[in-house]
């Protein structure tokens, strides 16, 4: 089957699978939740488990050797030739308070010969808003359907940043410092708490920028695919520990202003 058939092929599946996990997001959002974990920083919900479990059944019944590489998770082997990397609800904390910004992120990826994955195909939906980016490698990002394309402001203080951090000591060292250098520059700062729809909203135009240290792959595969699709710019560095990043995403035309700012803490930023 040609490529590209086929990555519509593994769309289609994303799209199928997301929209089953936001069907439930959506109906269970005001009702009690089953909490597996809770810490000062973070909450695990049962309903992050099933979300996935429903989603891999999806996946799988089309494409039943693809491996998972899941927040709740992994099935398969993650270093063979293809990989999906799920994010059942992104943005937990605010489901489990009843806040209605949180989404289903699922990428699929491909082996590269260093080792590395490259993803593919994209799919972030918000079942609250009703909003399905979608994105396939070389093609445009879309919105339910129509192009979206980045913003193109320039100057800091035109621009609105979201920033997330997880309330680990390290990772507060590391971005307290950040958020209190961009804070005095740019127009807006936001934490919103999904890096999934953070990504989403940077290709959409709607920020302009988005930082956060310590983020796991499954929370920024699929965003950093349809951002990159969308004209945007994705820098991501490795931190200690499986499957963390740094990410610093933004419309491209913020790239020089917030890599001066950025240097200063963060000296892997070229
Ligand atoms: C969340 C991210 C958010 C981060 C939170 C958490 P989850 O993912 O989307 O950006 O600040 O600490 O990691 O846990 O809701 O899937």
């Amino acid at each position: 089957m040609k490529a590209d058939a086929n990555l519509r092929r593994l769309l289609a599946a994303a799209v199928k699978a997301a929209k089953a996990a936001g069907a439930v997001m959506r109906r269970d959002l005001n009702s009690a939740k089953r909490v597996n974990a809770s810490s000062q920083h973070d909450i695990k919900l049962e309903l992050d488990v099933r979300c996935q479990q429903i989603i891999e059944r999806t996946l799988r019944a089309g494409f039943p050797r693809v491996a998972v590489l899941g927040e709740e998770g992994v099935t398969g082997d993650l270093e063979s030739a293809h990989r999906w990397v799920v994010d059942p609800i992104d943005g937990t904390v605010n489901f489990a308070h009843g806040i209605p910004h949180a989404c289903v992120s699922i990428a699929f990826q491909s082996r590269l010969e260093d080792g590395t994955h490259e993803t593919r195909v994209g799919v972030v939906f918000d079942p609250f808003a009703g909003e399905l980016w979608t994105a396939i490698r070389g093609g445009p990002a879309l919105l339910n359907g129509r192009p979206i394309r980045i913003s193109t402001r320039a100057r800091l203080n035109e621009a609105i940043v979201s920033v997330g951090f997880a309330k680990h000591r390290s990772t507060l060292d590391q971005m307290l410092p950040v958020l209190n250098a961009m804070v005095h520059r740019v127009r807006k700062i936001r934490v919103m708490g999904s890096a999934a729809l953070a990504m989403t909203y940077v290709a959409s135009g709607r920020f302009d920028a988005y930082v956060e240290p310590g983020i796991r792959t499954w929370d920024i595969a699929a965003g950093g695919l349809i951002l990159e699709c969308a004209g945007g710019d994705y820098w991501q560095h490795p931190l200690p520990g499986r499957h963390r990043h740094r990410v610093m995403a933004n419309n491209g035309s913020l790239r020089p202003a917030l890599g001066r700012v950025l240097r200063r803490h963060w000296k892997e930023i070229g």
